[in-house]
């Protein structure tokens, strides 16, 4: 079989790559950095034995985290992308020209570094000038800023280790409270199948602090149960309406998509 890299996601489901060569592995301050080639994929980049992105499927969850609320945002001007140090999040959000700055809050700049080493088609919008990096803890930084957002889109990691805090009521609120009206905040939510309750948690603590939520998923072939979701909260706006075109050449998300983006799947409403 040669050489297997697996994601252990629950003790009886793992995500299996076979792997064609390992291009990267060290440990930074926070966690474990790795790097491997496949045939199907394309470059891997693990975090702590979590698949983050690959090459050839990262184009789903990207387009998907960002697109819906950057066109339904009336101004988008200033954003915040929380975690996200592989810069495909901010990649997809250098696509609008009405952004004019973006504050990329990463804990760790190694992951930073390894991605534009090894990952440049994921990372190449790192260099943008209207790109600034915040590193360390994205909990504090929301905390302790004023200057506030038109958009947050929180790009972390799976809810346990480094990014646990930022899935907690505080970080939401402060959050909330960094954004301006009006404003948009965004979170990745784990797969909805496995995580079905962690999402019912998330939920509920969105409606304490937004008074709204919005839920919409789409499909990462390489993220454990195959199926993402996503949590939208806005203040004043609708996010069911799209006000801008999105991006041309996007490879998932159209337009279309926009009005009916928020239909929960009848096994998740009980
Ligand atoms: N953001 C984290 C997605 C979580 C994937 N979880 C997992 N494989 N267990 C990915 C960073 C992409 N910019």
């Amino acid at each position: 079989m040669g050489l297997l890299y697996y994601e252990d996601y629950t003790p009886d489901f793992y995500v299996c790559y076979r792997v064609k060569d390992v291009i990267y592995t060290g440990r930074s301050q926070y966690q474990n950095i790795e790097v491997i080639d496949t045939d199907t994929f394309g470059k891997i980049l693990f975090l702590d034995n979590a698949v983050m992105v690959t090459e050839r499927d990262e184009f789903y969850y990207h387009e998907m985290i960002v697109h819906p609320a950057m066109v339904s945002h009336p101004n988008p001007k200033r954003v915040l992308v929380v975690g996200g140090g592989d810069g495909g999040t901010v990649r997809e959000v250098m696509k609008y020209d009405v952004v004019e700055e973006v504050v990329l809050a990463e804990l760790d700049e190694e992951v930073v570094k390894v991605s534009k080493e090894y990952l440049p088609s994921i990372s190449c919008a790192l260099d943008d000038p209207r790109l600034k990096i915040e590193y360390g803890d994205a909990s504090q930084f929301v905390k302790k800023h004023t200057d506030k957002f038109d958009v947050i889109i929180v790009d972390s990691t799976d809810p346990i280790g480094p990014g646990e805090i930022l899935s907690g009521e505080e970080f939401i609120r402060d959050c909330f409270n960094l954004l301006n009206a009006p404003g948009i905040y965004v979170a990745q939510t784990q797969s909805y199948f496995f995580g079905k309750e962690f999402l019912r948690k998330y939920r509920q603590k969105m409606m304490n602090v937004f008074g709204n939520v919005y839920n919409y998923f789409a499909p990462v072939p390489t993220y454990p149960g195959g199926g993402w979701s996503f949590t939208m909260g806005t203040k004043g706006v609708d996010p069911t309406k799209s006000v801008r075109p999105a991006p041309s050449g996007l490879k998932y998300y159209v337009s279309q998509m926009q009005a009916n983006l928020f239909i929960v799947p009848p096994f998740l409403l009980e």
